[in-house]
């Protein structure tokens, strides 16, 4: 019999989630809590972590580490109020570190949190509206879609659906009003709470994504459970299902890999819910329990097969499910400025660096949104490319929220170069406690490298997908990216190339363990390559696959292009 991993322990022990983070909340001896906690905190939506440049220091001082928390909202479709947004950023200024981060899931992180504010904070989101829960955790996560889904009645009906799925699939556990919300505290044992999740949730965190073609800004095939709308003449006819994404892989470990879903068929909307939940529930079935390394969906599917995983879905779903219909993506990244939805409304997208609301010299990102927020009659909407848009703004108030954006320097979109307007980075040091390189602060500094680079063949505006990640972990979806560089160690990256724009297409290790000259020195003559020889409209990424700079990726593309 296999040995279940200690994470099961911990949550089948916790009564659903309980622990004894609330005890720990009160512990005044020290800024942490204890491992096990730590463990199931993540499923209340934060982390313990620590600032990892003050670590030596602190070591040699004999100091404990500097012990904050990073908190993480659940924002179905990353829709947010202007009135939560101005919460959101007094939360940020009162209790984190002055700085709010969209992620690469459409919601917003906070860090540096002391353990005495966790509690307020939480609280503070709730009283607007929001939550933590299942923000983290091995639950079926944020639900995302794709970012602008108010041009025409199928994309609000698929918005729609985002939300009710992220609903039904949260957790039920009272143990979230208990401990940050002053609810009446459990005694002894809680009884059937989860009637989904039961004792000791999933085996691993399950994302689902919904895109709405042709956008494919959440990356649907990176997603454990991606949907993608069929909208037909504006109706909303259901959805083809994928199953099996993932981008987490460890360094040297050829059992991990990053995947693409493998679309499996297509039901109509009054079947999401129920296939959905079922997908969730073999998972929670079937999942590796004893090596979490391996509990990911796309694991189980790849160990099962991907006929069998079907089989068991439908029987227990009692129906079998639709062939999968024709779709076509166009790109995966951001449009930013202003467009006219259908309704007459304008949405503005903002491409904000890294995700990383701050207010750092002219660009004034955190105060320029409060300042939106105050004036904003709309609402906001999160991109899984960490951007934002302003969202359903009249004609007549485009002016003042233009004169808002330039007067805190948020329009710099504009003169951006290609590859600066698709780059996205995750968070790494100094709070990340997995990171091995440098991401979000590393890619300041390296844009205006490659960008001279690109300059000299005549390529500034050419749209590149350029992704950064502080380890194989993949947060940033690298694996997705046209150039990816993923961290090995301090200033050392793999650098992969040749995934398409469009979500489709894993890339390849081009160069392993390099550092910046290395980077560089490989991508030059690349450059000059593509600059003299792409086709009209050819992506950087199929050029290098169509001129075998980069082989056909091997491994991770059971995936149907249907049309
Ligand atoms: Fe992630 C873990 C940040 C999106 C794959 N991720 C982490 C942790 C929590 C580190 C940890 O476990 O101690 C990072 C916190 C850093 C910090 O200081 O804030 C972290 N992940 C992020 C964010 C904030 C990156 C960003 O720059 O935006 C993204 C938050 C998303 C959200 O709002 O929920 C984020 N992470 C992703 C994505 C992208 C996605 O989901 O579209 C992935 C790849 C897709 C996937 O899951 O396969 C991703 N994160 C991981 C993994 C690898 C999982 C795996 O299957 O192997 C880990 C490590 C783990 O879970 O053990 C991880
Ligand atoms: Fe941290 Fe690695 Fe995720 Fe970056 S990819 S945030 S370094 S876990």
């Amino acid at each position: 019999m296999t040995t279940l991993s200690d994470f099961e322990r911990i949550k089948n022990a916790s009564r659903q989630l309980r622990g004894t983070i609330a005890d720990g909340l009160r512990d005044p001896v020290t800024h942490a809590i204890s491992d096990d906690d730590n463990k199931l905190l993540k499923f209340h939506g934060s982390y313990q972590q620590d600032d990892r440049d003050l670590r030596e220091e602190r070591r040699k001082q004999k100091l404990e580490p500097a012990y904050s928390f990073m908190l993480r909202a659940r924002l179905p479709s990353g829709v947010i109020t202007p009135t939560q947004w101005l919460v959101f950023d007094r939360l940020a200024r009162e209790y984190a570190n002055g700085t709010l981060r969209i992620t690469t899931r459409q919601t917003f992180q906070w860090h540096g949190i002391i353990k005495q504010k966790l509690k307020p904070t939480i609280a503070a989101i709730h009283d607007a509206l929001a939550t933590t829960i299942a923000a983290c955790g091995d639950v079926v996560r944020n639900v995302v879609s794709t970012a602008n889904p108010v041009e025409s009645s199928g994309h609000a009906l698929a918005y729609e659906w985002a939300t009710r799925l992220s609903e039904e699939l949260s957790p039920r556990t009272k143990a979230y009003h208990e401990i940050w919300l002053d609810g009446e505290p459990l005694i002894g044992e809680p009884k059937d709470e989860e009637p989904l999740y039961g004792r000791t949730y999933l085996p691993r965190k399950f994302k689902i994504g919904l895109a709405i073609p042709p956008l494919n800004d959440v990356d649907v095939f990176a997603q454990d459970l991606g949907l993608i709308a069929i909208i037909e003449h504006g109706e909303l006819k259901g959805f083809n299902v994928a199953i099996g994404g993932g981008m987490g892989a460890t360094h040297g470990d050829p059992t991990t890999y990053p995947r693409l879903a493998s679309v499996i068929g297509f039901v109509p909307p009054e079947r999401l819910l129920a296939t959905s939940e079922a997908i969730v529930a073999v998972q929670r079935d079937w999942g590796n329990r004893s090596e979490r390394k391996h509990a990911r969906l796309k694991y189980t599917i790849d160990h099962r097969g991907l006929d069998a995983f079907k089989a068991e879905l439908e029987q227990r779903l009692g129906f079998t499910l639709e062939p999968g219909r024709g779709f076509r993506f166009e790109h995966n990244g951001d449009r930013y400025g202003w467009i006219e939805g259908e309704n007459g409304r304008w949405h503005l997208t903002l491409q904000i660096e890294a995700g990383r609301l701050a207010d750092v010299g002219e660009q004034r990102w955190l105060t320029g949104l409060r300042e939106l927020a105050n004036v904003h009659e709309g609402d906001f909407r999160l991109t899984c490319n960490q951007n934002v848009i302003v969202a359903n703004v009249s004609a007549d108030r485009r002016d003042a929220i233009d004169a808002i954006v330039a007067a805190h320097g948020l329009d710099g979109y504009r003169q951006h170069s290609g590859i600066r307007r698709h780059a996205v980075a995750c968070v790494a040091l100094p709070t990340c406690g997995l990171a091995m390189a440098e991401a979000e602060r590393y890619l300041p500094d390296l844009l205006p490298k490659l960008e001279a680079l690109l300059d000299t063949h005549g390529l500034r505006d050419a749209p590149i997908l350029l992704r950064l990640s502080g380890c194989p972990n993949g947060c940033s979806r690298p694996y997705l990216g046209e150039i990816a560089l993923v961290g090995r160690g301090p200033g050392r990256y793999d650098l992969r190339l040749g995934a398409d724009f469009r979500g489709q297409r894993l890339n390849q290790v081009h160069r392993e363990n390099v550092d910046e000259a290395g980077i560089l020195d490989a991508l030059s003559p690349l450059f000059a390559s593509y600059a003299a020889e792409r086709s009209i409209d050819e992506g950087f990424g199929d050029f290098l696959v169509r001129t075998s700079v980069v082989g056909a990726p091997t491994r991770g593309i059971p995936l149907e292009v249907l049309a």
